[in-house]
């Protein structure tokens, strides 16, 4: 085999290399660490943090292998398993703000009613907050049940514009990133974030693959973004398909 190209290979998690908030499959895991790494870097970059990504990735060790991974995206930067750098939303905001966000979200989400509401509403994350009007702490079967009511009766879409409405005069951005929950963080802390980290390798090429790449979609800044060629994916066995082509596998 022809040597490793300087390109890089970043992946978006949920919905691209597995189903949203579900594990890797072990044949794309091999795939993967098998017969792409070989020719090219890999990066994973998702909204989630570390150990969200780790369970889905079946491990630690398996976390490791990954040239980059990107938590919380890009916040929290992992390098072949060593941790690098880590942001603050605390530093950035300081407590008086951050309790104001936090008892807003409380304060609105103690006045909707659900088909279920369960327990660790708000997450408190390094480089962000995750609000989950349904509770993380939900089963598969609740996940599934909120994201059908919420598509009817648009309980994120409503939160977010009260959010921007309550937060007008500072600068932060309320993201739909997954199923069950929305990501505060400052306004450019989205996945093109993560890029800062890789400037220095000086890539040849960098590939973005992600499934919700449309504006709104938290996907969207990255893969628009200058420095990268953006491919949609509709879920992991399309990325699987896609790479073969790309890479003539
Ligand atoms: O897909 C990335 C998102 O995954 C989770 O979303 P949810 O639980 O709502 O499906 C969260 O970790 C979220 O922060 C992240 O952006």
């Amino acid at each position: 085999m022809a040597a490793r190209k300087n390109v890089l290979y970043l992946f978006d998690v949920d919905g691209t290399l597995t189903p949203p908030r579900q594990r890797i499959s072990e044949q794309l895991r091999d795939f993967l660490l098998q017969q792409v790494q070989p020719r090219v870097r890999l990066g994973l970059v998702s909204g989630s943090d570390y150990g969200k990504i780790v369970e889905q990735l079946n491990g630690e060790d398996v976390a490791a292998k990954f040239d980059y991974v990107f938590c919380e995206n890009g916040l929290v930067h992992y390098q072949n398993g060593e941790l690098k750098s880590k942001q603050s939303i605390l530093n950035h905001l300081g407590e008086t703000k951050l309790q104001k966000l936090i008892n807003f979200a409380l304060n609105y989400l103690s006045k909707i009613e659900l088909p279920a509401k369960r327990g660790n509403f708000i997450e408190f994350r390094s480089g962000m907050i995750n609000i989950s009007p349904v509770g993380r702490s939900c089963s598969q079967a609740e996940r599934e049940q909120f994201v059908v009511y919420d598509t009817e009766h648009r309980i994120r879409a409503k939160f977010v514009e009260a959010l921007q409405d309550e937060f007008k005069d500072i600068n932060l951005t309320f993201a739909l990133g997954g199923q069950i929950s929305i990501d505060v963080f400052p306004t450019g802390w989205d996945k093109t974030y993560c890029l800062n980290h890789v400037a220095e390798a000086k890539f040849d090429e960098i590939h973005f693959f992600g499934d919700k790449t449309v504006p709104g979609g938290n996907d969207y800044e990255i893969f628009t973004h200058e420095s990268t060629l953006g491919h949609t994916v509709t879920s992991p066995d399309d990325t699987k398909e896609q790479l073969k082509k790309l890479l003539n596998i």
